[in-house]
């Protein structure tokens, strides 16, 4: 412990470190005026005694020891494999990340709005067509906020084939393949910015002929004058959101519907028909004590079918430059049941979260600023579009209080929520189906299970499959978004705890603490026989592969010069080759080894290029030579007991 950290652990005496650490929080929650926070009393008393060092302890927070319960060991030993994939936002690195449950083991980080140095994204030409680029060939953004990942559907669970992930920064939306877990498509959406929640179809009610996921939707967070090209600067009604469905399969932007408020986090349902959006700014609020001054704001329905008639009957408009088709989504527009697009559901206060229940009846919003989580109906949503359910608000089954600063909420197929409660550093296990009898009138029952102290401050949380109809209840993941003294110091940038918790049994039983570099948002975990990798490439996957070493060697056209080259362990071919000043050199390079994991790396000094090709994977690069001499490239990747020996020479005369 640092003399400074002991200091301040000092001058907390008399509070357990858990409670110092909680005041904290509060502290700098108040100074914003959360006045909603003040009220919520069932977190005190023994069951619900986490600020307390003895509850830290009690629940295995505190003590180091990993209590084992029905889910096994998280002890993954050598010979065996996870049972699980989680596929992980990384926040403002950019990408994504695999990592193995329950390992906790980062397996792989998949590139895709950011440049990644280690396999070549955003340097080979094959990389750069999919990020975009310039007119002058650089990249067009090199700097990315991924918050929230998910995978494509069949049925209700997933099939195996896409994941997609958003950029906040610069509104983008990133397709990964999962079959090689490589980004293969990124979407700019236009006239939108703070680009944050997004899901997937489940299913599509629309054409029943099509069972697999066809639509992403994707919420604006931020809204701006529309167009924003520098006019209406102050007027708010010309500032809006859009809500927009990106097409899984072409990745162009179907439509977008135009909105009172914002959109947050974003969800859909299992039936394929609804997808839903909380909203925290529905006062259209610039300043953050606008954005909380209603003491409800949202959970924004959006009726999917409707929309896309209105579309079809050509009830659509446009935005500035975009051609994209946008339909009216406001409150005002849409206050008749039979012909509305989209409904209102209210939710206190500054929702943060919007989860749809595995059994796809419910659809659960957390109060951010409430002690509360907002049980919505999903088919007495559809009962006011249909025009059987005369108040909207009647959606609302359930309203449990369950603590302070819910954020996200998991399910484990057994009928339980569990809830993050960022300023009670806890998760809260609680039961649907109590806190709707009690809603309708039980007033003893409580339907509060369990609390765990997670260290500390929790945001996302998932369980194992419980984005599906398959949920089964075995590992769940909370990210803390602090670590603070839970790791050995490294400084002042502190890691964040991914901690995985065993929820098989009434109690929670937390397993595994695991450091993470900052900082992971959203992610989803499922079984790992539920994706199928291919191990290697096909030669066939690009069409400018060099198929065997007879094909290699230098054409030139003018100043343009083609490089064909291949790699098999421990050459390449050809290994040398002589260029000009002045000339501009595409090196394509496949790697003909086929043995799985038998990755070649290609460095060039001086020339700002490396790369790596996997086994018959093809890669190419472009630069301009401006320097004479003698550059040798080589292979920057482990490979053979002669990797050392792999290299080449770039002649350049003078
Ligand atoms: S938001 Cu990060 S903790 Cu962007 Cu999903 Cu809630
Ligand atoms: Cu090829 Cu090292
Ligand atoms: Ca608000």
């Amino acid at each position: 412990m640092t003399e400074e950290t002991s200091k301040v652990l000092g001058a907390a005496s008399g509070l357990g470190r858990r409670r110092f650490l909680h005041s904290a929080a509060a502290v700098g929650v108040s100074a914003v005026g959360a006045m909603g926070l003040a009220g919520c009393n069932e977190n005190k008393g023994p069951a619900g005694g986490g600020a307390s060092g003895a509850g830290a302890a009690a629940s295995g927070g505190g003590s180091g020891e990993h209590k084992v319960g029905g889910a096994g060991s998280v002890e993954v030993k050598p010979g065996q494999l996870d049972t699980h994939y989680g596929l992980w936002s990384s926040g403002h690195t950019g990408d994504a990340r695999v990592i193995g449950i329950p390992s906790g083991r980062e397996l792989l980080r998949i590139p895709c709005f950011v440049p990644d140095a280690l396999i070549g994204w955003g340097l080979t030409n094959e990389s750069k067509a999919v990020m975009g680029t310039k007119a002058d060939g650089s990249l067009e953004y090199t700097v990315a906020d991924t918050h929230h990942i998910h995978a494509s559907y069949k049925d209700g669970i997933y099939d195996g084939k896409y994941a997609w992930i958003n950029d906040k920064i610069n509104a983008r939306l990133a397709r990964f393949r999962l079959d090689y877990m490589v980004c293969d498509k990124i979407t700019k959406i236009p006239n939108i910015q703070g680009f944050h929640g997004i899901f997937p179809d489940k299913r599509d009610p629309v054409d029943p002929a099509i069972n697999y996921t066809t639509r992403v939707f994707c919420g604006q967070e931020f809204h701006v004058p529309m167009p924003n090209k520098g006019k209406d600067l102050e007027d708010p009604t010309k500032y809006h959101c859009l809500f927009t469905c990106v097409d899984a399969e072409t990745m162009d932007v179907r439509w977008q519907a135009r909105i009172d408020g914002n959109c947050d986090l974003v969800a859909t349902s299992f039936d394929g028909k609804l997808a839903a959006s909380n909203q925290y700014n529905t006062e259209n609020g610039v300043h953050f004590a606008e954005m909380m001054s209603a003491e409800r704001d949202a959970c924004l329905f959006f009726n999917i079918a409707r929309i896309e008639q209105a579309i079809k009957d050509g009830k659509a408009t446009t935005i500035g430059d975009s051609k994209v088709p946008v339909v009216d989504c406001t409150v005002e527009a849409n206050k008749d049941p039979k012909t509305a697009l989209s409904v209102r559901v209210s939710v206190p206060k500054n929702p943060h979260g919007v989860n749809a229940t595995p059994d796809g009846k419910y659809f659960i919003c957390s109060g951010k600023l409430s002690p509360t989580a907002t049980v919505i109906e999903l088919q007495k949503v559809l009962d006011w579009f249909d025009g059987k359910l005369d108040d909207i608000e009647k959606a609302i089954v359930a309203e449990p209080e369950i603590g302070l600063g819910p954020l996200h909420t998991t399910f484990d197929g057994r009928g339980n929520a569990y809830t993050t409660l960022f300023l009670d550093s806890q998760v809260v296990k609680w039961n649907i189906d109590t806190a709707i009898k009690k809603h309708a009138g039980d007033k003893a029952l409580n339907p509060v299970v369990d609390r765990l102290d997670v260290m500390y401050q929790p945001g996302h949380i998932n369980a194992t499959q419980a984005e599906t109809i398959e949920a089964d209840g075995v590992w769940m993941a909370v990210g803390n978004k602090f670590s603070k003294d839970r790791f050995l110091p490294v400084g002042p940038m502190h890691p964040e705890n991914d901690q995985l918790v065993d929820i098989t049994g009434d109690k929670m039983i937390l397993a595994h603490d695991n450091a993470v570099r900052p900082e992971p948002h959203d992610f989803v975990i499922f079984k790992r026989d539920w994706i199928h990798t291919k191990q290697v490439y096909a030669l066939d996957d690009s069409p400018i592969a060099v198929k065997e070493p007879k094909a290699t060697g230098v054409t030139r056209e003018g100043k343009k010069v083609t490089v064909r080259m291949a790699s098999i362990a421990p050459t390449y071919y050809p290994i040398e080759f002589n260029v000009k000043v002045g000339d501009e050199v595409t090196l394509i390079l496949t790697n003909l080894d086929k043995v799985e994991d038998l990755t070649h790396g290609f460095a060039l000094p001086e020339y700002n290029v490396q790369f790596l090709v996997n086994p018959l994977e093809t890669k190419s690069v472009t630069f301009k030579i401006d320097k004479p001499g003698v550059f040798w490239f080589y292979c920057t990747n482990f490979c053979h007991a002669l990797h050392l020996e792999m290299r080449g020479r770039m002649i350049v005369e003078a």
